[in-house]
């Protein structure tokens, strides 16, 4: 058995799209410890270092099994001395002093709170913590803060948009959305993406891919949803974007940038059986919803784009740019030899093009 974990681990590969990561994680007070460090680094402004951690946990959360010994973490990629020094003081400990110390600093917990509310990110988040604010309560009587129409959404939806979204109640607003949809187009067909499409059983919203059966068809969709849910008395607040998406151009570069389809973001009314709260006798709950329309011809790069996790979707596109020559976003693959962009109908299709295994959504929970 030795020797097979060691055959085992030497197979790990660096890039999270040539590993697959089920939700099944055998590592978890690791992999959440490494994540809080990262979480704290992320919340200092250090993108570079909290990545490291970031892809130290997901290398952990790719094994087949828990770590039992030190020595276990020898052949794995992506674990720095620090990662190592932090795992080392968990076999010993079983926690580690520095993520007990993170957990109790004001500016972590402080930060970890703002950056808690929709339309509130790291930026706003630290502005807040300087001028000497711990509190929602001191937030929102301080007469100098001017809240944007997101952020006020945020607070004023917060005990319900922070509570996780089930499965059961992704399933309910699929219900609703595609309702919506085939109104406006009847051919056009609405999928979960996201989280629940990796097979999680709650998230923090519910993510909707739209693909209508013509290239050109998506741009009506999503105004015609939001006013629909508007007739419906069941939105709460929208933000759509609409597309800035030009075929001409190259896949990005750069990680973070948003990608240029049809999207919204909303926070709809769900009905739910029992009243969430007696005393305002409601019979719906707050939840964010995500919908993204893009055009047909980029249906396929869109939905593996959306699809995440964010780590996977970084790690294909790191793969695609190093080892392949071919750059890839949500919108295209490019292939920067024969200066041309590779179709795709199905995922295999990509994961083909950029001469990968196909990973499973459910096994890209990197
Ligand atoms: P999220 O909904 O943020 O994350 P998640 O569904 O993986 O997890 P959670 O349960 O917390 O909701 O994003 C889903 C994917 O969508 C993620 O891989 C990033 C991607 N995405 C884009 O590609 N473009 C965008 O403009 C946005 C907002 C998200
Ligand atoms: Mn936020
Ligand atoms: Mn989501
Ligand atoms: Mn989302």
């Amino acid at each position: 058995s030795a020797h097979s974990s060691a055959k085992q681990d030497s197979t790990v590969s660096t890039y999270a799209c040539q590993r697959r990561t089920t939700l099944n994680n055998h590592n978890k007070i690791f992999t959440d410890a490494l994540e809080i460090l990262a979480e704290n680094l992320e919340f200092c402004g250090d993108q570079g270092p909290s990545l490291a951690f970031r892809r130290a946990a997901s290398v952990l959360k790719s094994l087949p099994a828990a770590l039992r010994r030190q020595e276990d973490t020898q052949r794995l990629p992506c674990l720095g001395e620090h990662s190592k020094a932090i795992i080392e003081e968990i076999f010993e400990c079983g926690s580690s002093s520095r993520v007990e110390e993170i957990l109790n600093d004001e500016r972590y917990r402080t930060m970890k709170l703002f950056s808690s509310v929709f339309g509130v990110g790291l930026k706003t988040s630290e502005n807040w913590f300087c001028r000497g604010l711990r509190t929602f309560e001191q937030v929102l009587s301080e007469p100098s803060i001017r809240l944007n129409r997101m952020q006020t959404a945020g607070f004023l939806f917060y005990e319900d948009i922070s509570k996780p979204v089930s499965r059961t109640e992704a399933s309910a607003l699929k219900i609703i959305v595609e309702e919506a949809v085939i109104c406006v187009n009847p051919f056009a067909t609405v999928s979960i993406t996201g989280g629940f499409r990796r097979g999680k059983e709650f998230g923090h919203d519910v993510d909707f891919i739209i693909k209508t059966p013509e290239a050109g068809q998506e741009d009506v969709i999503l105004p015609a949803v939001i006013e629909r849910f508007k007739s419906q008395n069941i939105l709460l607040y929208s933000d759509l974007q609409e597309s800035t998406f030009d075929i001409r151009q190259l896949p990005t570069h750069c990680f973070d940038a948003m990608d240029h389809f049809s999207k919204c973001f909303l926070i709809v009314k769900l009905k739910c059986e029992q009243e969430t709260d007696a005393r305002a006798a409601r019979d719906w709950k707050a939840v964010r919803v995500d919908l993204v329309a893009p055009p047909l011809e980029r249906y396929t790069y869109a939905l593996l784009g959306w699809t995440g996790s964010t780590l996977f979707e970084r790690d294909l596109r790191r793969f695609a740019r190093l080892e392949r020559g071919k750059l890839l976003d949500n919108h295209a693959l490019y292939d920067k030899a024969t200066n041309t962009f590779l179709p795709a109908n199905t995922e295999e299709d990509i994961f083909a093009h950029l001469g990968l295994e196909y990973i499973e959504p459910w096994q890209r929970n990197a």
